[in-house]
């Protein structure tokens, strides 16, 4: 069959011997997030239609509730999750705790706690900009049988045996690692199916995007304002190319296919970062190091921090690795 006539599903089949302990748990976990990307896609793309069928708070035609969209991932994502048993817990960025799954025989057998962020960068929904889904999964530590605890939550990124995102973006999108390399997916909402369209990612060595809210300047590290303006010297291949879209999985799926580095660093505003560790930062860490880039938080490897809260957050960059190895560069001279 040609690469690109392969759907997800027959991907997923076909690549099973590359999941960890390849039990088909994994590949259920797959289906599920596959199904609610697809709901959730069909919502956002109605959504700059809020004027003609209501807005939030408002109820639609059928009278029920119209909720904020991000509200509504979220549920969607933890329903579909639930109801087909194949997680033995669930955190989101947008709870407070995290969720226990028990079976409906009340038995806690499931081996994988699946973390997400269901609808990051909703702030640009208004305006019509791409949204993302951003999801990680992890094998529990504690016991099979046994309701789920923080632990199995509070895990290093380099124990994810899967990360992808979803881009509602001019397509739908989906691109996925289980640590044997990445791939991408587009969505043929006429079929209501996924096709294989980006085999096997990979992300230039060197780039000449850098992308990062520049209006928080005055506020970042003299690091990182040493790296923003190496970027805009007049020299050699520079100066580079600026694109910030506000939007994680879009920045950084630019950035992957193009060649480039992703930053959000700490600031006087927001002494730890803005992006949360569990749920943005080692997701995108994972993919974007299977795709051969470096992910960093100025100094060490974003997946070696072992976290100590479900909403921590960190500083990010995150992309070309000779363009991650220079910011380490000027984090180090200015400390
Ligand atoms: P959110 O989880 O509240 O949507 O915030 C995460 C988003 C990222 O997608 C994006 O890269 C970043 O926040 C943009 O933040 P800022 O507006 O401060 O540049
Ligand atoms: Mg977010």
């Amino acid at each position: 069959m040609q690469e690109n006539n392969k759907t997800l599903g027959e991907f997923i089949i076909e690549n099973q011997k590359d999941f960890p302990y390849s039990s088909g748990e994994l590949s259920r976990i797959f289906n599920s997030i596959k199904l609610a990307a697809k709901v959730v896609s069909h919502k956002v793309n109605k959504a700059g239609l809020v004027d003609i069928i209501g807005g939030v708070g408002e109820k639609n035609v059928q009278g029920e509730d119209q909720q904020k969209l991000d509200v509504y991932a979220n549920e969607i994502f933890i329903q579909t999750l639930i109801n087909r048993e194949i997680v033995c817990g669930i955190a989101s960025e947008e709870n407070d705790d995290f969720i226990t799954v028990e079976g409906s025989d009340k038995s806690h057998n499931n081996k994988y706690v699946l973390l997400m962020d269901p609808l990051d960068g909703s702030s640009n929904i208004d305006v019509n900009v791409s949204v993302g889904t951003i999801f990680s999964v992890y094998r529990r530590i504690t016991p099979i049988g046994t309701p789920v605890t923080l632990e199995d939550f509070l895990q290093p990124g380099i124990n994810q045996v899967a990360a992808g995102y979803v881009i509602y973006g001019t397509s739908t999108m989906l691109v996925y690692t289980t640590g044997c390399g990445v791939n991408g997916f587009t969505l043929n909402p006429a079929i209501g199916s996924f096709y294989l369209s980006h085999p096997k990612m990979t992300i230039p060595a060197d780039g000449s995007i850098y992308s990062v809210n520049e209006g928080n300047y005055v506020h970042f590290p003299q690091g990182v304002k040493d790296y923003i303006k190496y970027c805009q010297l007049e020299e050699e291949d520079r100066p580079y190319t600026s694109r910030y879209i506000g939007s994680l999985a879009s920045d950084i799926h630019r950035n992957i296919i193009k060649g480039g580095i992703y930053l959000y660093p700490t600031s006087s505003k927001a002494v730890k970062g803005k992006l949360r560790l569990l749920y943005e930062c080692n997701p995108m860490a994972f993919i974007v190091e299977q795709a051969g880039g470096k992910a960093s938080d100025g100094f060490d490897r974003v997946m070696e921090i072992v976290p100590t809260s479900l909403h921590e957050r960190s500083a990010f960059f995150c992309g070309s690795t000779n363009m991650v190895n220079k910011i380490e560069d000027c984090m180090l001279k200015a400390k």
